[in-house]
């Protein structure tokens, strides 16, 4: 119990001093992409990378990692009494995946944006999801949604030996 509360009281910390860094302009604006079993297993990451390199977003950090059961509850926690929230873990569990960090300005909207809705079936063809996705469950990618679940995320999936951002300094 004291271990969780420290390590809430740790988050909200990093979370807090990185959202001021961004502030002052220290950083610039990051997203967490997740290339989900179905990118894997379909061998879509690469064209899914590109259509990310071609809007010129820095890979700050990549990986391949098998997701514990425990990281994605919390991943997903807010969607915890949803019926298909097993699915969801188990789904997400099932393969090793893709895990990255872009940065860029406005990264995380725009993301969104390529990304499509959660559904595939009704995504707009030219959208990721649109264009490869299944349906709701199997939808290629995860991407963060705002500015403070993406800090939570990176915080969350990587370590900071793992990161390689694009300092910005405005004064230069
Ligand atoms: P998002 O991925 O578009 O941000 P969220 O509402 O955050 O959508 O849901 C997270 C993930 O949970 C979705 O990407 C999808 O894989 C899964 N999910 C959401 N709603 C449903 C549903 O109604 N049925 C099955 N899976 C769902
Ligand atoms: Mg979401």
């Amino acid at each position: 119990m004291m271990k969780r509360l420290l390590h809430i009281f740790s988050l909200g910390l990093a979370l807090i001093s990185s959202c001021l860094a961004e502030q002052k302009g220290e950083f610039m604006e990051q997203t967490v992409i997740i290339f989900k079993p179905d990118a894997m297993q379909q061998g879509r990451v690469g064209a899914i990378l590109q259509r990310f390199e071609e809007m010129h977003f820095h890979i700050s950090g990549i990986k391949m990692v098998q997701l514990s059961e425990a990281i994605l509850r919390e991943h997903y926690a807010h969607l915890a009494d949803k019926p298909f929230f097993g699915d969801i873990v188990e789904f997400m569990s099932s393969a090793p995946v893709v895990i990255m960090v872009l940065e860029g300005e406005n990264v995380i909207e725009e993301v969104r944006e390529m990304t499509g809705e959660t559904d595939s079936r009704l995504a707009e063809k030219g959208t990721i999801r649109g264009d490869f996705g299944k349906d709701k469950g199997q939808n290629m990618i995860h991407a963060s949604d705002s500015v403070v679940g993406a800090r939570a995320e990176v915080l969350r999936f990587f370590e900071p030996a793992e990161l390689f951002p694009l300092r910005h300094n405005l004064a230069d």
